[in-house]
């Protein structure tokens, strides 16, 4: 297709209830939305097409070096000229347009999946089948944050359980860590569990994170920092609980370097953290060819992306449950249709496209600021 205008839309939408872990507390949810427009041709002619994309980095850069404002400044100064400037823009060449942009992957991959969402549409294709996702719905994992005490925890824990959620992951940091779990084991007994400790931890915590063996976690997540992978090879000799890499994963390179270090058993793959669904389906085909499992992760996202990231957990190397939780966990009105989970798991939307659009009263009351820049 040929883009003609984007659109940069910021929102804010009220959370169900904060949400804690290591790198902080979130009150609400802000996201910057890309609305792409342009000419597709297809065999019998062109026709105007619009797909959305959803930019995962938050207002600041506690998760990783980007933040919203910054994505936004990327995809307007840098990313969105070169794309203009180009004669044909599909999925596919996204990453090769973007390739003058040194990093920036949440950016890059919002721009990407407003590329994927407007051609998927126009050829009537659903982001699942584009993908080769095989199932028709995938269980659902649920993220628990850091409680302010254990009292609280266990009544958050119970709801989740009661609701259904296939899945417990629990958010750690030191201080939070060997209580918190062994208190949700002994109330809750053998429930899938696992926990996430967003790089809170350093190699001198082995001892600590080795008492985590005794709980029968499916695995640990991130203890150590991002840019940490022989340490990790190191921690993971000392443990038996599986470590999952998650922001340490930033590309299929990344991903190959950790297997081949024996970083990593397990792997998260989020979209936005590694540029987009592309990449994401080649971390998950790597990994596959590995035998290394897989899960999709969530950062909080809007029904748009969290429709995008049930196709993506319904490929099958997502052998375990991801955090594609319903709308209905962080949102009391989502921007889309919801996401609805049932009986611990969420339907693969199989509509053409993402499989979920803003709805229009939702998008102007929690629309802040909309910049459309043209060709
Ligand atoms: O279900 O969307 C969800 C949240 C899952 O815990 C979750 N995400 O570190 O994986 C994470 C964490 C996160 C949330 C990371 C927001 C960054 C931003």
């Amino acid at each position: 297709m040929q883009l003609t205008s984007v659109e940069l839309r910021h929102i804010t939408m009220p959370l169900r209830s904060p949400f804690t872990t290591s790198f902080g507390t979130e009150e609400e949810k802000i996201a910057l939305l890309v609305r792409v427009a342009g000419e597709l041709r297809t065999p019998t002619g062109t026709v105007e097409v619009t797909g959305w994309g959803e930019c995962v980095a938050m207002a600041e850069p506690v998760y990783s070096a980007e933040y919203l404002t910054g994505a936004h400044e990327v995809l307007r100064r840098f990313l969105l000229p070169a794309f203009f400037r180009a004669e044909e823009v599909t999925a596919e060449t996204c990453a090769a347009l973007g390739a003058g942009v040194v990093g920036h992957p949440m950016a890059k991959a919002a721009l990407e999946m407003a590329v994927l969402d407007a051609e998927l549409t126009g050829r009537g294709v659903s982001l699942a089948e584009y993908l080769g996702a095989q199932r028709r719905r995938v269980p659902s994992g649920v993220s628990v944050g850091i409680q302010p005490s254990v009292a609280t925890l266990i009544d958050v824990v119970a709801d989740y359980l009661e609701q259904g959620y296939a899945r417990i992951k629990l958010k750690i940091q030191p201080g939070w860590d060997v209580e918190p779990v062994r208190a949700v084991r002994a109330r809750f007994g053998d429930i899938p569990l696992q926990v996430d400790a967003n790089a809170a931890y350093t190699l001198a915590d082995a001892d600590l994170l080795r008492r985590l063996d005794d709980f029968g976690l499916l695995l640990v997540e991130q203890p150590l920092a991002h840019d940490d992978l022989r340490q990790h090879a190191e921690l993971a000799q000392l443990l038996r609980t599986p470590i999952c890499l998650d922001e340490s994963i930033t590309s299929v390179r990344a991903a190959a370097d950790a297997i081949a270090l024996r970083a990593t058993r397990v792997i998260n793959i989020k979209p936005g953290r590694v540029g987009g669904y592309l990449e994401a389906r080649r971390i998950h085909d790597l990994c596959r060819a590995h035998g290394v499992p897989v899960w999709c992760g969530g950062m909080l996202e809007t029904g748009l992306g969290r429709a995008a990231n049930v196709a993506l957990a319904a490929m099958p190397g997502c052998t375990l449950p991801g955090d594609v939780s319903g709308s209905d966990r962080f949102y009391a009105r989502d921007l889309t249709e919801p996401v609805v989970m049932r009986g611990g798991s969420v339907e693969v939307p199989q509509a053409p496209g993402l499989g979920r659009i803003p709805l229009p009263d939702r998008l102007a009351e929690f629309s802040t600021s909309v910049e459309t820049v043209r060709r």
